[in-house]
């Protein structure tokens, strides 16, 4: 069986604010399976290829320049309906649009300093977390929780 799977990462920003712990732990309250975990320099090419889809837009350069600008919290969750449930906690884009409880509407007031990534697609989830990980630093585990977060 093959699980929907996310790429979450705490921003640059996310992390020179301590703010790693509590997104983190919004995911794993949630009942979400962290199968992936590293802090990460992330160099220039990986941003770039990361942010592909987006290399046209005037503020690609400032937005390469700002994830390569300290360490990040590169993250792999793992779950039924895991990539659109990821994305309501994270909130919308633009943080003074994104509704209090989500982690940018609670954390951030900028676009250029959402402090949070999440993928947009299951293709998406699986193609970052291959662009992010390497084979051996993914974790196939069972949660001690599992049989009381699912009938
Ligand atoms: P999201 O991160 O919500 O998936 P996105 O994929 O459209 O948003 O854009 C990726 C990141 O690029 C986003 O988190 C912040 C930056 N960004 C997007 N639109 C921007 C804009 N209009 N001005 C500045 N930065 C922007
Ligand atoms: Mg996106």
């Amino acid at each position: 069986e093959q699980v929907e799977e996310t790429y979450i990462m705490v921003k640059p920003d996310g992390v020179q604010r301590g703010l790693v712990g509590d997104i983190i732990s919004r995911f794993e309250k949630k009942g979400f399976k962290l199968t992936g975990l590293k802090l990460f320099q992330c160099p220039k090419d990986l941003a770039e290829e990361h942010y592909k889809d987006l290399n046209s837009k005037p503020f690609f350069p400032k937005l390469i320049e700002y994830i390569t600008s300290g360490p990040v919290v590169c993250m792999a969750w793992e779950g039924a309906g895991v990539v659109a449930s990821a994305r309501k906690l994270i909130g919308s884009t633009d943080p003074l649009q994104a509704e209090p409880g989500t982690i940018r509407g609670d954390l951030a007031v900028q676009t250029g300093r959402n402090v949070v990534h999440g993928s947009d697609s299951p293709e998406n989830g699986k193609r970052e977390i291959g662009l992010w990980f390497k084979e051996g630093e993914l974790c196939q585990w069972t949660p001690a929780q599992a049989q009381w977060l699912r009938e």
